[in-house]
């Protein structure tokens, strides 16, 4: 698929009921130009969505000082570093999954890159997880997991596998190719699967694992292999397959 209809098909997305909720921005990402202004004509900026559970909800596959820290220190960091990094750029304006799209690896975008990443990464990966997970999915995401990967424990599997392979800082995915199959990755950093000028498979997220020490080290310190196995206990298969069902 040609970039320019990647983009037009996440900015339909975009504006569907199961994505944009995930990301925090006062105006749409569809909106014209002048929606994007306040009435002293300065862009409208991206905003900290906030948690859909307590910070204690997850304990104790995710204790509460790791979940408060996260949220309220990197997330909101990421949110405002992206804010002052948009000031005078290209992509100011645009909505974030397009924002994401173009981003490339000139030094220019770097500060969108990272903390646009960042923004896009935690504002889905609060929505997936949930207080002792749900049940695996049904219907169209069960029907493509099965086809992608087989079983759910070779999903599991791999997934895993993904996450406990990343080096360093970064996360591990199962996205959707623009034929709606699932693959598994991951990145490293703040990069994602929409970065279709950066990331080494290109799609949309449905699923990610932050497994940058942040996440998990208070609690799990090196452990990172025993951080992933809980956070399996904890995916909200509800949300995952309405952001697979989001897709166009
Ligand atoms: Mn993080």
């Amino acid at each position: 698929m040609k970039r320019r209809d990647f983009i037009n098909k996440t900015g339909k997305v975009a504006v569907g009921v199961g994505a944009i909720p995930l990301i925090g921005c006062k105006g749409s990402g569809k909106a014209e130009s002048s929606e994007l202004l306040d009435s002293s004509s300065k862009m409208v900026d991206f905003i900290l969505p906030d948690l859909p559970y307590n910070t204690d909800a997850l304990a104790p596959n995710i204790d509460a000082k790791t979940m408060g820290i996260h949220h309220g220190k990197h997330h909101a960091g990421y949110v405002r570093k992206l804010n002052a990094a948009l000031k005078d750029h290209d992509l100011a304006g645009k909505g974030l999954e397009d924002i994401l799209a173009s981003v490339t690896d000139s030094d220019g975008d770097t500060g969108v890159r990272n903390n646009g990443g960042g923004h896009y990464n935690h504002s889905l990966f609060w929505k997936v997880m949930k207080p002792n997970g749900s049940e695996a999915p049904k219907g169209a995401l069960a029907e493509a997991m099965k086809k992608a990967f087989g079983s759910m424990e070779e999903i599991k599997a791999e997934f895993a596998k993904a996450a406990g392979s990343v080096f360093g800082s970064g996360w591990a995915w199962i996205a959707a190719d623009s034929d709606k199959n699932l693959f598994i990755t991951s990145t490293p950093n703040q990069d994602n699967p929409l970065m279709s000028n950066i990331a080494e498979k290109v799609g949309t997220p449905i699923l990610g694992i932050d497994v940058w020490e942040h996440a998990y080290y208070l609690n799990y310190q090196n452990k990172r292999k025993d951080y992933i196995s809980n956070f399996m206990e904890i995916i909200n298969w509800d949300q995952v397959a309405v952001n697979y069902d989001a897709i166009s």
